[in-house]
């Protein structure tokens, strides 16, 4: 097995109750494994690649084989956006930003509020299935979505923070009503991983 799928880094009780258990049962050990199963069948074709990280295989997707591009980009994309997803929640979470996030919300956005309008406003559009993110590029934060598992990295971009759209993140508990869901989901923000992957935006 080239990738394998990593535990939660908490309880799948433990971002109660903004995000339920069973939800959290199902995203992690069905849905993010098998996008992990999946790369790792696509990976079994072309073993040369499995010294890769899944990060350098969405990085480079042109490099990637024309047979398993497309298995790469939706599978490897889904393992390494659910990989990030998971380390950017935490129990207790939430509350305002701190650190140089902070700072950089406020000169690029005005403040929190405003920031979490706009992304709340920018991902609740996505058709389909799909992430909101946070990037930062030119030396600016900036709000982009992409659809299904497309990650910000194939672009070039590193995600500061991303919320996953696809139904099967929030259904279960807030059924259709995916701004409850987008609104919620600020309770379990930690905002320590996110100073730490702005850190990595800037080169730092
Ligand atoms: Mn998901």
């Amino acid at each position: 097995m080239a990738y394998e799928l990593a535990p939660l880094p908490y309880a799948y009780n433990a971002l109660e109750p903004h995000i339920d258990e069973a939800t959290m049962k199902l995203h992690h050990d069905k849905h993010h494994q098998t996008y992990v199963t999946n790369l790792n069948a696509a990976i079994d074709k072309h073993p040369e690649l499995a010294a890769k990280s899944p990060e350098d295989l969405v990085r480079h997707l042109s490099a990637i084989p024309e047979d398993i591009r497309k298995v790469v980009q939706n599978s490897g994309g889904g393992h390494v956006n659910h990989t990030i997803f998971w380390q950017l929640m935490k129990p207790a979470g939430g509350g305002d930003p701190s650190g140089p996030i902070a700072a950089q919300i406020k000169a690029d956005f005005g403040d929190f509020e405003s920031f979490k309008k706009l992304f709340n406003e920018t991902t609740v559009k996505q058709f389909g299935s799909g992430w909101g993110w946070l990037i930062f590029q030119a030396g600016k934060l900036k709000i982009v979505t992409t659809a299904n598992q497309d990650t910000p990295l194939s672009e070039g971009l590193f995600p500061i923070l991303g919320n996953d759209v696809w139904e099967h993140a929030y259904y279960l508990k807030y059924q259709n009503l995916r701004a409850d869901y987008l609104a919620a989901w600020w309770n379990v923000v930690n905002w320590d991983e996110i100073n730490k992957r702005f850190a990595t935006a800037q080169g730092k």
